[in-house]
């Protein structure tokens, strides 16, 4: 009779099982049951790790890299933040990208359109411009700027200082459904067809038009929202209540066309923690990207504790514990992929 350890012609079964995996693997094929637990974990099993940049640590090599390269002859002239369990896959989480780009007085970024959604947080300095099909509208930090898929965009700065921000793109994720799509604009710029503050008018007053659907499809139509205007509505929210236990007060840019997230594939919120407040334990499935905009504080993830100040950008794993501690008052930018979970039926939240 055949042992457990041997088939019925006496041969071992760990050698014929690595026989017969060698066999077909010649035919593209791969035992599941040798892969089913990493592919089926109980829970996340991220290669995505904590990690924190210190902008005043990331600052120098953004301004050596203004002296190195055009933004023209660079197209994006961008420093990629790569999370550190995935170095050389330009991510910052599995399924997010993120960089730090920079544009000098006087220079342009070529106009192009791509598939991919992009965010801008504005770290430093004003002046700058994006233009989005037509329309431009000027940057001062703290704005928050959406760029469609597929819309044209450029930017540009006819002020006087550098300007820099933080882009966030859903690229992995186009990636992964292989949709990637991209062209450039016949010309370096696209001309301007609306006069600034067209789409905060006609989409960012609590009115619409009576007719004509927004021409960008799933994402806000208003693709601008000023720092100052949000950090009053959060400010005005803080002054009328109790914090969330871990949260604090915490509130997300919405499409007012569906009152949905402003992007179909990426969440942005914003945060204001008062001084001294110590978050409650949270985690959820949407590994989410800081930018601390005001304040100081000490991010724990895990048992890892990162301490941050104006402009530090940290990430926090899917399902990884976050707390915040705060010092002085913290107003915090945060984005995920919290609106492609959800519409998926994937996302998960937990408070402890
Ligand atoms: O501004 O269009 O950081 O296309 C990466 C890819 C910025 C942009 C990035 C992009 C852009």
């Amino acid at each position: 009779m055949a042992s457990v350890l041997e088939n019925r012609d006496g041969v071992p079964v760990a050698a014929a099982r690595r026989e017969f995996y060698r066999r077909m693997d010649r035919d593209h094929l791969a035992p599941l049951w040798e892969v089913l637990h990493a592919l089926v974990p109980p829970a996340p099993q991220s290669a995505c790790r904590p990690a924190l940049w210190k902008y005043r640590a990331v600052r120098p090599y953004i301004e050596e890299s203004g002296r190195l390269i055009s933004a023209r002859e660079a197209v994006r002239r961008v420093l990629v933040l790569e999370n550190p369990g995935l170095r050389g896959q330009s991510r910052i989480t599995t399924s997010l990208y993120c960089g730090l780009q920079l544009i000098l007085p006087g220079e342009v970024a070529p106009s192009h359109r791509h598939t991919q959604t992009a965010l801008r947080l504005v770290v430093e300095g004003s002046g700058a411009y994006t233009a989005v099909d037509g329309e431009r509208v000027t940057m001062h930090p703290g704005d928050f700027i959406i760029t469609p898929a597929w819309a044209w965009h450029d930017h540009g700065n006819p002020g006087t200082e550098p300007v820099v921000w933080m882009d966030g793109l859903d690229i992995p994720i186009a990636q992964l459904f292989d949709a990637t799509f991209a062209e450039n604009y016949p010309e370096e710029v696209q001309p301007v067809v609306r006069p600034e503050g067209d789409a905060a008018a006609r989409y960012g007053a609590n009115l619409a038009p009576l007719e004509g659907a927004s021409r960008f499809g799933k994402t806000s139509p208003v693709f601008c929202y000023p720092y100052a205007r949000s950090r009053e509505a959060i400010a005005a929210l803080a002054r009328a209540g109790d914090p969330d236990p871990c949260h604090g007060f915490k509130m997300q840019y919405i499409n007012p066309a569906t009152g949905g997230p402003a992007m179909p594939t990426i969440g942005a919120f914003l945060q204001l923690l008062p001084a001294g407040f110590r978050t409650a334990p949270y985690r959820s499935s949407d590994a989410t990207v800081y930018l601390a905009l005001e304040g100081e504080g000490e991010a724990r993830i895990g048992d890892e504790v990162f301490a941050f100040e104006p402009c530090d950008i940290f990430v926090v794993p899917s399902w990884r514990p976050l707390r915040l501690a705060v010092r002085s008052e913290c107003v915090l930018f945060s984005f995920s992929d919290r609106p492609a979970q959800i519409a998926l039926g994937l996302w998960r939240e937990s408070r402890a």
